[in-house]
């Protein structure tokens, strides 16, 4: 685990021109290229009501958490009205607070302390579907002349026994078809996610519009920018043809992975109304002033395609700031070996950019202290249950613990994240051998390497190519034996099973 967290946070440090950093200094349009980000899941944060469901208020009770643990920005995963059939990814009104998590007041309270306490909010933008239950979808259902066109609709086909079937062979991610038929309106419509999900139709101007008032609404809020779901589903081809088989094995045709998705994401239309909403964020901070607002984007594409939600490859349009590497999850597992990580994680991104990455695994109530429920609420039976470790594992233990501590560790690693030989340095990735991984920065006469052994052995190693012998371990992970302070022998590097090492030079 630790050994994850060391290499994410290298990762996460853009290789910026040494310029980057004077103009970091001078002008917070750049902040965003040095921010730690901390995704918050509300709903198991903090729940200051005691109603067993984390809240906006309880986010903002615990704000003075980030800044000691060294995050400047937070992304809160999705706050709106919604029947929450998908976490809250199915969005009833995209202006208004679910009233799980508060109100709106609440909202404008979070983003004023937070950015009073120098941390900025990300919110999260669900641009392909609604609800169902969204009043748009509501109105288009009732053929409503303003909203008819809203969402995806086709007529029915019939198949050779006279059954009625939907338009074409699409599958949605969740499973089956990706159609379903509404009686009402005597048509079906598309839904690439579940099926309280309608996907929205972006080939109508009206809702190109209408998302981009949502966008301004709640720049007008105060927010630092948006993290785009499921981007790559924005756009279908509009002559709904059937998709080729995957031929992939071990898939029935009610398998998402059964169809070769050519006609249903990464469409160039997608790649276009993502530059348009980079252009319309843009304007505003020229507009407003103030710091940039920034766009992430969540694309599980391959690194070709993630590349074009940065922009054009002529560099004449722009798209994200930057976009979540999923690469790290998809391409490495525990059996990678250290070059498996080396050359399908770390240098097919490194070969392209880097971007910040953070990801939550779970989703259990947040594990404050060792009061009940772990400090999450006052007592009230938690949405999900209390992980039984927390009397152990809890915030303040971590941060109170005279030894070492994940806590502790991370806040090293952020610490050291913004010397200027993490910010600007040149990056060097190694694999050793099958187990050890090296990353190196250097910039200006020191330089700063990760060791880690991601191997179930100890093992020894010669790093004398890349450390000299006058070194200083800086941090280390929590099973290291080793003395802070020490140095290690780079001709003869014994490291533990899963040791993990930062040294300075
Ligand atoms: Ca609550
Ligand atoms: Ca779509």
């Amino acid at each position: 685990m630790l050994s994850t967290t060391v290499t994410v946070i290298i990762l996460t440090i853009s290789t910026l021109v040494n310029d980057d950093v004077v103009k970091a200094q001078a002008s917070d349009l750049n902040w965003w290229k040095h921010a730690v980000f901390y995704q918050i899941y509300p709903r198991s944060f903090k729940d200051s009501n005691n109603d067993g469901i984390g809240d906006l208020r309880g986010i903002i009770e615990t704000l003075d958490h980030f800044p000691n643990l060294g995050v400047n920005a937070v992304w809160l995963s999705p706050i709106f009205k919604s029947p929450q059939v998908d976490q809250g990814y199915d969005i009833s009104d995209y202006r208004d607070v679910d009233p799980d998590y508060g109100t709106i007041e609440d909202l404008q309270e979070l983003i004023q302390e937070a950015h009073a306490k120098g941390i900025r909010v990300i919110l999260d933008f669900v641009p392909n579907h609604t609800s169902d239950k969204h009043q748009w979808f509501i109105d288009s259902i009732k053929g409503i002349e303003e909203y008819r066109d809203y969402y995806i609709w086709a007529n029915a086909k019939t198949d050779d026994n006279g059954n009625r079937v939907p338009p074409n062979n699409w599958i949605s991610s969740f499973k089956n078809s990706a159609w379903t038929w509404n009686e009402e309106r005597q048509q079906y419509y598309l839904h690439q996610f579940a099926s309280a999900q309608p996907d929205l139709n972006y080939r109508n101007p009206k809702v190109v519009e209408a998302m981009k008032d949502v966008l301004r609404f709640w720049l007008d809020q105060g927010i630092d920018g948006f993290r785009i779901d499921a981007i790559t589903h924005l756009f279908e081809d509009k002559d709904l043809p059937d998709e080729p088989k995957s031929g992939l094995p071990g898939y029935n045709d009610t398998d998402y992975e059964y169809l070769n998705h050519i006609y249903t994401i990464n469409l160039p239309e997608t790649f276009d109304m993502v530059y348009q909403w980079r252009q319309l964020v843009d304007d505003y901070t020229k507009q407003d002033g103030g710091d940039q607002r920034v766009l992430m984007t969540e694309a599980y594409s391959d690194v070709n395609h993630t590349m074009l939600y940065y922009g054009t490859a002529d560099g004449r349009r722009l798209g994200a700031h930057f976009t979540f590497n999923f690469n790290f999850i998809k391409n490495i597992d525990i059996d990678s070996t250290a070059y498996d990580i080396v050359d399908n994680a770390i240098n097919k991104w490194l070969n392209a950019i880097p971007a910040i990455y953070t990801r939550d695994f779970e989703r259990t109530p947040y594990q404050w202290d060792t009061s009940i429920n772990a400090g999450f609420n006052t007592g009230a039976k938690p949405w999900l249950p209390v992980s039984e470790k927390y009397l152990k594992t809890n915030l303040q233990q971590e941060e109170e613990t005279d030894g070492s501590s994940h806590y502790k560790i991370y806040q090293a690693l952020v610490e050291i994240r913004g010397s200027p030989t993490i910010v600007s340095g040149d990056v060097e990735v190694e694999a050793i051998n099958e187990n050890v991984i090296l990353m190196k920065r250097s910039y200006d006469q020191s330089s700063i390497a990760v060791f880690f052994n991601k191997g179930n052995e100890d093992v020894v190693v010669s790093v004398n190519d890349y450390v000299p012998n006058d070194n200083n371990i800086e941090i280390k992970s929590i099973n290291s034996l080793r003395d802070m302070g020490s140095s290690i022998d780079p001709a003869n590097l014994n490291l533990d099973a899963h040791e993990a090492l930062v040294i300075s030079f």
